[in-house]
This record gives structure tokens, C-alpha cells and sequence, in this order.
């Protein structure tokens, strides 16, 4: 299920908990991606059938025991709150950047923006996936290039704190997601530019997320290839845009995107969005990576998937 429990977030209601609560409520008709955004229709949601076909298989080959964990004689990268002004919320909003080891104001790094879900804030990906973990080790391992990472808040919302658990899947909290798009684009991304000494093209700048965020990531970076060359979605929510709007030029994806990637878990009931979207760009001739993993809708999904996405970044 789709709540999780941060560092910094010790009343949220555990993922058992959550899925207790979605499971007693009453059953209604099979609500559409674009429907409104109601804990009834999250619940019909997780609970579409999965139907796999035959190219709904895994495409990476396992990550490694411990990859998501701490390991012993490997630098930390170090995680600082940023902060900017927005004027979409009119006001200071925070994002966690993840600095890599060795950083140095000497160099010019790559870009990765990385976006959290429906119940989460900026510390999902750091508290809940161990993103930095992940990142630290590949990094060690010569796997990934160094890179910074930002993780917003991609809620953009005068409130952007975490709803209580009754108020996560509500038309406000969801249109705060769709309202981050213009955050990104004209004040975050801006604003990361000025501040890090980072390489500012679409080359060097990747767009992910999950759940909620990945239908971000997609829904904002097809239409935005000239600003994002390489552009991940993992286990993306209702809230990834029909067809016809999400993949606005498929001319432009063919000639611009570096890599265009999505999973999910074939145990995720969330897994027909993504589906679509594959088959769409299947039909489209767009190229892109599906990886179909064996997980549900969980941080197992994740954390792997950023550890295949964040290895092929930037090459
Ligand atoms: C929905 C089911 C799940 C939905 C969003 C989600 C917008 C998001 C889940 C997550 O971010 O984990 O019906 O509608």
C-alpha cells in the first residue's frame, strides 16, 4: 500500500494500518484515471485486476544484497535542506539536496530531481527508500555518476505538510501535485541553478519519481524534453495523464530523450497505468526501458528501480 512512515513523521498511521482503513470502506464503481481523486477511488485503484502480458517481465538483472544499505567504508554522501522562494505558493519552500561524496564546488554535476508520493514530502525518498544509501554505493562502486540529487516537496501547496491520513487521497491534496509543475520549472529548477555549481541543459538533467511522483515525472517531463533528457516513472499513480496530452510530440521524445524509463511491480494494482503508458509509447515508436518487478506498491519497488534508473543517468 501506498502510506509509509517517516523519520520525521512518528504519528503517521503504519502501511497495515492505511490499508485497513481503504479496505473497510465501501466498494464503489471502477474509478477512471482522470475520475476525482476520493479514498473510495484510490481504494477501487489498488484493487484493479493486474493483467500481465508477455513483455511484463523484468528487464535488469537483481540488484546485489545491501544495496540500499548503509555499507561499511563507503562515504556518505551529505543531505542539506534547500530552500527557495515559489511563486506558486507564494511563499519559502524546502527540498533535501543530496550531495555526493567528494563534492567540491570545483566541479559541475549532473542533475537528478526525484519525487515523492500521495502521502510523503521531501524525506520519502532519504527515510523511507534510503535513496542515499543506494546512491552512496553505486557511487563507490564507479556505477553511477556523481550526482546531485533534489527531492522537493512536490506538493505545492501554501500548506505542504503531510495530510492526516483522511485527507491524503482528496482533490486538494492531489491538485497541490499538479500545481508543482510551474514550481519546478520557474522557481526550483531556477533556483538549484543559482545556488549549485550544476551543468543547466537537458543532458544533464533527470526527472523521477514515484507513485504520485512518477505520474509527475511523466506527466511534466514528456511535455518538457527540452528540459529533461532523461526521465523516470516507478509504480506511476492516477494522476499520469491520459494519452493524448501526456505524450504531446512523439517526434520530440524519438529525437531528444536520452531514456525514458518505467516500472512497476507486478503485484501492484496501480501496475494498468503504467501499462497504458508503455503500450502507448510502444504504438508510438517512442523507446523506453519497462521493467516489471515482483514487488506491490512498496519501498522494495523503489528502491531497486532507482538503483537500475540512477546507473544509466547521465552517460
Ligand atoms: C489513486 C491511487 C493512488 C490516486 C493516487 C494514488 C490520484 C497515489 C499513490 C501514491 O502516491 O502512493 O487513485 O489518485
Amino acid at each position: 500500500m501506498t502510506f509509509r512512515s517517516f523519520d520525521l513523521l512518528p504519528g503517521a498511521l503504519s502501511g497495515a494500518l492505511l490499508s485497513a482503513l481503504l479496505l473497510g470502506l465501501a466498494p464503489t464503481a471502477q474509478a477512471q484515471d482522470a475520475g476525482p481523486v476520493t479514498p473510495d477511488a484510490a481504494r477501487a485503484n489498488f484493487a484493479r485486476p493486474i493483467v500481465l502480458a508477455a513483455d511484463d517481465v523484468r528487464s535488469t538483472p537483481p540488484p546485489p544484497q545491501g544495496f540500499d544499505e548503509a555499507r561499511p567504508g563507503v562515504a556518505p554522501g551529505r543531505v542539506e535542506t534547500f530552500s527557495y522562494e515559489s511563486g506558486v505558493t507564494g511563499g519559502r519552500r524546502q527540498a533535501l539536496v543530496y550531495l555526493p561524496a567528494g563534492y567540491t564546488r570545483e566541479r559541475r554535476y549532473p542533475v537528478l530531481y526525484l519525487l515523492h508520493g500521495i502521502g510523503g514530502n521531501q524525506h520519502e525518498w532519504t527515510g523511507y527508500v534510503r535513496a542515499n544509501a543506494v546512491l552512496d554505493n553505486l557511487i563507490a562502486d564507479g556505477k553511477a555518476v556523481p550526482m546531485i540529487v533534489v527531492m522537493p516537496n512536490g506538493r505545492a501547496l501554501p500548506d505542504d505538510s503531510v495530510p492526516p491520513p483522511d485527507r491524503v487521497f482528496t482533490e486538494a491534496n492531489a491538485a497541490g501535485f499538479a500545481k508543482f509543475e510551474r514550481d519546478l520549472l520557474d522557481f526550483l529548477i531556477p533556483a538549484v541553478e543559482a545556488a549549485y555549481p550544476v551543468r543547466a541543459d537537458a543532458r544533464h538533467r533527470a526527472l523521477a519519481g514515484l507513485s504520485m511522483g512518477g505520474g509527475q515525472a511523466l506527466n511534466i517531463g514528456l511535455g518538457h524534453p527540452e528540459t529533461f533528457a532523461w526521465i523516470g516513472g516507478f509504480s506511476s499513480a492516477p494522476n499520469t495523464r491520459p494519452t493524448a496530452e501526456l505524450i504531446p510530440d512523439a517526434g520530440a521524445l524519438r529525437r531528444d530523450l536520452a531514456l525514458l524509463y518505467l516500472s512497476c511491480g507486478n503485484r501492484d494494482g496501480l501496475i494498468s497505468v503504467s501499462q497504458r503508458v508503455h503500450r502507448d509509447l510502444l504504438r508510438q515508436g517512442v523507446p523506453h526501458q519497462w521493467n516489471v518487478d515482483a514487488s506491490g506498491h512498496d519501498r522494495e519497488s523503489w528502491s531497486d528501480n532507482l538503483y537500475q534508473f540512477s546507473q544509466r543517468l547521465f552517460r
